[in-house]
Order: C-alpha cells, then structure tokens, then sequence
C-alpha cells in the first residue's frame, strides 16, 4: 500500500516537466505527515546497481566483470530463456538505481516485452544502458533512445570490447586483458578495436586464457555462484591462471569434448544443405562446432532438449562459405513457430518448442541455399 501511494505521486510528479523540484517541495510540505511515516517505514531511496548479463559465454562474463570494477554492484546471470524473467523480477526492485544489460540480444519474440519493462523502470527513474552486439531491429534502438536508455550498440564489436571502450577512464590496465579474452571468444578479436586490444598481448597467450576461462565458463553453467565467482575474480583483475583449479578444469572439458567428435561422428545426421543432431548430454554449443566440421556442410545444427521448458535449445553456426544471415533468419523462423531466437550472421541460437524442431530443420535447410 505504503510504496504504491509514493509510485503514484512520483508519477504525477514526473507529468509536470519542468517544474520538478518546485512541485516535489509543495508535495512534501503538503503531506508531511504521510511522508515521515512512509520513509521511516520503508526508505525507497533507490541505491542498488545491478548488471544483468549473458552467462554462457565469455563475453557476458567479462562484460558483467568490466561492469562491476567500473561501476560496483552486483552481477545477474541469465541464459535467453532466462532473460525476461530475470527483467520481470527486478522491475519490483523498490531499491534499482542503475541498470545494465550486457550481450543480451533481443528477438521479434522479447523485444517487445523488452521495451515495456525498460519503460516501466524509467518510470521509476532508474538509469539504464543497454550494451550489446547482436543483431537489433532499428525500431527498438529508437524506442529504447525515446525513453532515454543508453544503447552501446555496435554489431561490429563485442559486448565487453564496448564496455571497455566506453568506461576505460574507471577501469584498470588488466581490463583490456579480459576485453580481448572475450574479442576471442566471440570470434571477433580482428575488428578494429578488438585488433588494437589483442596487440598489447602475446597472442598465444592470450588465445590459452580465453580458452581456458570459455572451458570453465561452459562446464560451470548449473552453478550460477560459481559464475559470479569468476565475475568477480575478473573484476579484481585476476588472470584466468591465477584462478584456482581452471586449467585443470579446462582438461577435462577438453577430454569431454574429444568424446563429442566421436559422439558427432556417430549421430549426425544431414540435409542437402546443413548437417544436424540431437544433444543429449552435453550442451548443444559445444557440440555445433562439430556438427557443422564433420558433416562437410556450411551450416551445422545441434538442439538439446530442456524438459522442464518443452522446447529445444538450438545452436545454429555457419563456416566461411555461408553467405546468408543465419541470426536473421533464425530469429524469423523460430518466432513463426512460436518460440525465439536470433544472433549473428554465422553463429544464433534459437529456442524452439518441442514438436516443432523437424519443421524448424526443414525449413532452415530450405531458406540457406
Ligand atoms: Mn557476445
């Protein structure tokens, strides 16, 4: 009751432009009595900063880990299917002050929804920016600019090359180590600013921690507060060998992914124009690669089911040859069967339901030759 009256005044407040201050005073001394009470009760001064970002790959990790040095607060962790629940959920939070969402690319299917909690949030007069590099509908950039959200949008970067370029004056020197690890991953460490990061750093080096930290990253997707440990380790500038156990973590997911090939070799199955198979105990991600390698083909496909969801993770990739955009046109098609999805031009992913996964192969197979 208490924190809907205070909603309701800000609003109006908010109404009257121009004459903010003036008509927050008049408010004040009008309702004094209700105001002491209400703030004694419940202080809603909003001083919480949070970070929502991508948790399964390096480039969501390490923006969430840029954040946090430059700006504090804490880190939330999400999967796409997780994403808009996780905005649902701090859209209550009476505290919000500042909100960042890093390399989290939005769909014909969420961005909608997307733009009206962001909406909702600026109502509250909460800071928001938006950070990211996945491929936007131009639409959504000017209704997040019309409500005065900070969109760092570049397609030709990664989320944390932006992040680091944008706040470099509040970062630390180790912070371009940790920006050109996720350049790597995201197979984006030859754009211009991802190029001039690598080149502070011994290649190899820096190729064998990007590795590593991608390896633990992965393994560790069922343990949400290991991965806010390596945000943090990141953020006070560790290097990944400096973190206990990675390397030798980073073994046996490589000893994992060696049975994968054979797992691949078996089970893939093929279409004129992409290779494909069903995941069944790893993820999908690692073994798409893999998919797309061995069946000869320009586009491979790996799904995996997630059976409290009825639906399938898909990975999709493309090799050098394919000359469509995968992100594009996945984010079409699965939409018109009713889930989402959405990416780069050869690396997307999509969640589609259940029964409609055989569909979702045909058609795919047709729209890419
Ligand atoms: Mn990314």
């Amino acid at each position: 009751m208490a924190s809907s009256k205070t909603k309701s005044t800000s609003k109006k407040i908010s109404k009257t432009s121009g004459v903010k201050k003036t008509t927050k005073k008049s408010n004040i001394k009008k309702t004094t009595k209700t105001s002491i009470k209400l703030s004694s009760k419940k202080p809603t001064q909003r001083t919480k900063i949070v970070c929502i970002s991508h948790k399964e790959d390096c480039d969501g990790i390490s923006s969430a880990a840029l954040i946090r040095q430059a700006f504090g607060g804490d880190a939330i962790l999400v999967d796409y299917p997780g994403q808009m629940e996780a905005l649902n959920q701090i859209v209550h939070d009476e505290k919000l002050k500042s909100l960042f969402i890093c390399d989290l690319g939005l769909s014909k299917k969420t961005q909608d929804e997307f733009i009206d909690i962001l909406s909702t949030l600026r109502k509250n007069k909460v800071s928001i920016t938006y950070i990211d590099h996945h491929d936007i509908d131009p639409t959504v950039v000017k209704s997040l600019e019309k409500i005065k959200v900070k969109v760092i949008h570049d397609i030709n970067e990664c989320t944390t090359v932006q992040v680091y370029n944008a706040y470099k004056s509040k970062l630390n020197d180790h912070a371009s180590f940790v920006a050109t690890c996720a350049a790597i991953t995201d197979y984006m460490e030859d754009r211009p600013l991802g190029s001039k990061l690598l080149q502070i750093y011994d290649r190899q080096f820096a190729l064998i921690s990007a590795t590593v930290l991608t390896y633990n990253i992965v393994g560790h997707q069922k343990e949400p507060d290991y991965l806010l440990y390596l945000v943090e380790e990141l953020a006070d500038s560790k290097f990944p060998h400096d973190i206990p156990n990675t390397y030798e973590f980073a073994q046996i997911q490589v000893e994992k992914l060696s049975q994968m090939i054979a797992k691949v070799k078996k089970g893939m199955k093929t279409m004129k124009n992409l290779g494909y198979m069903e995941i069944l105990d790893a993820g999908a991600s690692g073994a798409v690669n893999f998919v797309m390698g061995l069946s000869g083909k320009d586009v491979g496909v790996a799904y995996k089911e997630r059976v409290d969801h009825g639906i399938y993770a898909v990975s999709v990739r493309g090799s050098k040859n394919c000359k469509v955009h995968l992100g594009k046109i996945v984010n079409i098609l699965a939409t018109s069967l009713g889930g989402s999805g959405g990416g780069h031009d050869k690396a997307c992913g999509a969640v589609v339901p259940k029964p409609k996964i055989k569909k979702f192969i045909t058609e795919l197979n047709k729209q890419i030759k």
